[in-house]
């Protein structure tokens, strides 16, 4: 497969000022006329040229004349029109296939519906178009369809006229005042039901919202539109963006590769991120829709008006929205359990992806397949990039920033140095040696020593950074690493002030006066950086952080970094004491100043891969055993206080309020120790709670203990949870996921049962992810030593790379950690990716995943 290179980039030659789009659709087949005013852009002889994918053109017009196929030529895939002047209307016609599109990038049936997904290069399966986001597009678009079948019809911008046909056909037309590039397009036909409400913006401009959904899901859209208007008057308030088009349409949809997609005035969401009602979603699954709506929403600013060049700049527009979408659901809720989600999150994803064979910089430099580059990195070190440049410029430099890069680059296609110039010139600040975070890949570590002189009261803070090597990056240079740092006393349990220290060199000392003993190191407070923070703090400093810290997240820091501590040394075979990780949970459970969401988070041990992240090699038995027994001895150790925690956490009547989600949250980490403890009757009581559960929230988490489980409980909660919900497919995932996910001695051969369940599909994104995105990230099972899940999960990539590359590609990555295990484990993934590689006729998607994981 060709290799994109960044370096290679070069202006559009023809533009596309407007863009008139006549589709007449049709499951089975669709015809699409497409009419294109284009203009030279500079001056060069070089022809117009296309991008199409599976297209074959049935008429191709120059400015109103018929090209004979002579006229053009057809290059891999693309359309190649010589053209004599300056400006010329080409119009295409192509037939396409909705009903025989599994691949779900272009116009695709789902579920009765037809709708598209375009970006990164779907258009090109639509029609023929310079497939690239710099070339940007007013678009009129006309559908005409079967009024029983696609009642509804719907495209980006605004409704400008509508109308019946003969043979009970209609047709409807939308046209966009907004220039945009062809991968914000979309277009929806179906019979579709819509939750209506308003919203009134700053300059007092109403807007119609319509959340589009199956008339049955109606019910569970509320959430979803109350997430939709509370970002629009957060966008207004904290970036002072406003909405500019009369409607802000939204549709749900079964089948999606994504989560949402932010098409101008239409997005399209995956229906996980838009249903939700506390039957069938946990209190997660709500956090869930909030963040995507309002992610999807806010796109319309940092993506749509600013939009990227190329798709190297991805971060641009999504990095800097994942760190808007994460302070509004920070605003929205607790701002610090917010920050603990998403450095897990970042954790779990991004620090592994960056310590592997697919680590790249947050700005990439080549590509085979950009579908393969909707990263953790890209989005998630990226919005930690946003976050680093927020925190050293503060709220206001940094909201003047924001407000000359959208002032500057409203209507443009830009790049990731344009953002940072507009922070630099907006907020005052010199952002030179910055920019290293968008150019190397790796995760930096920073190892911290505090040193202590008694006679002169000072304490020396020496940090050390080094950045370990990448594919295609041996060598890196010190990055500028913002450091938020306090000094605790030991007697008073206070510090004297949070400092921001910005580390520049690859070592530096920093030097603190006023200390007559020495005091407690706080690091990385907020995690400013993200970075693997590396000190020597023994146990006894971590649990005295763990009662006193008052930055929560160094809080919740110190008590993982006791029980990895813990645990590691237990899988090391030299264990230490576990009396000050109990100590620390007790204490932290019994604190009233809580609130029970942090607490939650707090006590809740590390996960397997967590831990394996912390070890030279990973032994994925060594592990699951040494946390077994830590729960357990947490479990029996506690064991009143988690039956008068379960107990008192039953809520009468189910409400959404922080307090209650808290309460929830508590409870089901009660009910995991109980169960953990080995009491007698820690099967009965998870079955109590599911079986009483008003809630999707206390049911799937009792599930999740009785799926650990190898009682008769979990057969019948497994049946009684599959029959109740055998209609919904949304909870029929969780059923899959909850299995896969599951610490049961048989998990491998469960998996391969429910690979064969009548319920398992390959052509579903969320079900496929559901099922094996689940085992491959339960490092326990899918690294069982049988080497079977490596087998089944090759399997599955193989069956579904014809199917759905897109989808096939993200399974890769956990085949691709190779090095990270023993050398039996190591050779049985290798063999298992070059089984994948073997296969013939392989997507560019897989074939890129598989081969850079092997190398
Ligand atoms: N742009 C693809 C989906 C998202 O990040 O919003
Ligand atoms: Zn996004």
């Amino acid at each position: 497969p060709v290799i994109i290179r960044r370096s290679d980039y070069r202006a559009p030659d023809w533009l596309v000022p407007e863009i008139a789009l006549d589709f007449t659709l049709d499951a089975q087949s669709s015809r699409v006329r497409a009419r294109l005013s284009v203009t030279r852009n500079g001056a060069h002889d070089r022809p117009l040229r296309l991008d199409g994918d599976g297209l074959v053109p049935r008429e191709v017009l120059v400015d109103g004349r018929a090209l004979n196929a002579a006229d053009y030529a057809l290059e891999d895939g693309a359309l190649v029109v010589p053209l004599t002047g300056e400006k010329h209307v080409v119009e295409t016609l192509v037939d396409i296939s909705p009903a025989a599109n599994t691949q779900l990038m272009g116009l695709y049936a789902s579920g009765g519906l037809l709708c598209t997904q375009c970006e990164a290069e779907g258009f090109r399966r639509i029609t023929f178009f310079p497939d690239r986001p710099d070339v940007l597009s007013r678009y009129h678009v006309r559908m005409e369809a079967d009024r029983k079948l696609y009642p509804v019809l719907l495209a980006n911008g605004d409704p400008v006229g509508a109308g019946e046909l003969e043979g009970d056909r209609h047709w409807a037309e939308w046209n966009d005042p907004f220039p945009k590039p062809c991968y914000l397009f979309a277009m929806v036909a179906g019979d579709l039901a819509c939750n209506a409400d308003s919203f009134t913006t700053l300059s007092g401009r109403e807007v119609k919202l319509g959340i589009w959904v199956k008339e049955n899901d109606l019910p569970r859209t509320g959430h979803a539109m109350t997430a939709l208007k509370h970002s629009m008057a957060w966008d207004e308030k904290v970036y002072g963006r406003e909405y500019d088009l009369d409607v802000f349409n939204i549709v749900a949809v079964a089948d999606f590769n994504f989560g949402a997609m932010e098409n101008k005035g239409l997005n399209i969401f995956n229906s996980r991120y838009i249903l939700a009602d506390p039957d069938t979603a946990t209190d997660m699954d709500f956090d869930a829709v909030e963040g995507v709506v309002a992610h999807e929403y806010f796109h319309n600013w940092s993506g749509n008006r600013v939009t990227c060049r190329d798709w190297f700049q991805l971060s641009l527009k999504e990095g800097f929205t994942v760190f808007r979408d994460q302070s509004f659901s920070a605003d929205m809720g607790s701002p610090p359990v917010k920050r603990i989600e998403d450095v897990r999150a970042l954790r779990a994803a991004q620090f592994q992806e960056d310590a592997g064979p697919l680590a790249h910089p947050v700005r990439p430099e080549s590509y085979m397949e950009i579908g393969n580059f909707y990263t953790a990195t890209i989005y998630n070190k990226g919005a930690e990039l946003i976050r680093m440049m927020a925190l050293m410029l503060g709220e206001k430099r940094f909201r003047q920033g924001t407000d000359l890069y959208f002032d500057r680059h409203d209507g443009q296609a830009a790049t990731c140095e344009d953002f940072v110039r507009a922070m630099e010139d907006g907020g005052d600040i010199d952002l030179r040696q910055f920019r290293l975070w968008y150019e190397q890949a790796g995760t930096p570590r920073v190892k911290a020593l505090l040193a202590h002189n008694h006679a002169s009261g000072e304490a020396r803070l020496i940090l050390r950074q080094t950045i370990p090597a990448t594919p295609g990056q041996p060598v890196k240079q010190p990055m500028a690493i913002p450091i938020r740092i306090a000094l605790f006393d030991r007697a008073s349990g206070k510090h004297g002030g949070d400092t921001l220290l910005t580390l520049t060199q690859a070592e530096q000392e920093f030097a603190f006066t006023g200390f007559d003993t020495p005091p407690i190191l706080s690091i990385n407070r907020g995690f400013s950086a993200p970075i693997i923070v590396e000190t020597e703090r023994s146990q006894d400093e971590l649990a005295f952080l763990s009662a006193h810290d008052d930055d929560p997240f160094a809080r919740y820091e110190a008590m993982q970094q006791l029980m990895v501590n813990t645990l590691v040394g237990d899988v090391a075979g030299h264990p230490l004491d576990d009396a000050p990780v109990i100590a620390a949970i007790r204490d932290t459970a019994n604190d009233s100043a809580l609130d029970a969401a942090f607490i939650a988070e707090a006590i809740r041990l590390p996960s397997e891969s967590y831990l394996g992240d912390q070890m030279a090699i990973v032994d994925p038995d060594a592990i699951h055993a040494a946390r077994d027994r830590l729960q357990a001895k947490i479990g029996k150790a506690l064991e009143p206080l988690w039956r008068d925690i379960h107990a008192r956490t039953e809520a009468n009547g189910f409400s959404l309020s922080p307090q209650a989600r808290g309460a929830r949250k508590l409870r089901n980490a009660a009910l995991a120790y109980l169960a953990g403890s080995g009491a007698a009757d820690a099967d009965d009581l998870a079955f109590d709670q599911f079986d009483r559960a008003d809630n999707m929230t206390e049911r799937q988490a009792a599930l999740a203990v009785l799926s650990n489980s190898s009682g008769e409980k979990r057969e019948i909660a497994l049946d009684v949870f599959y029959n109740r919900y055998s209609g919904d497919a949304l909870v029929l995932d969780k059923w899959f996921q909850t299995q896969a996910l599951a610490f049961h001695p048989d998990i491998v051969a469960h998996v391969k049962e429910l690979a064969q369940h009548k319920s398992f599909t390959l052509t579903n994104p969320n079900r496929v992810r559901s099922l094996y995105g689940a085992f491959a990230a339960n490092q326990w099972a899918f690294n069982h030593k049988s080497g079977e899940g490596y087998r089944m999960v090759a399997d599955l990539i193989i069956a579904l790379d014809p199917i759905n590359p897109q989808t096939a590609a993200r399974l890769v990555p956990p085949l691709g950690r190779w090095r990270r295990f023993d050398v039996e484990r190591g050779e049985m993934m290798q063999n298992a990716l070059k089984r994948i590689l073997a296969q013939p006729g392989l997507s560019k998607d897989v074939t890129e995943q598989a081969s850079k994981s092997l190398a």
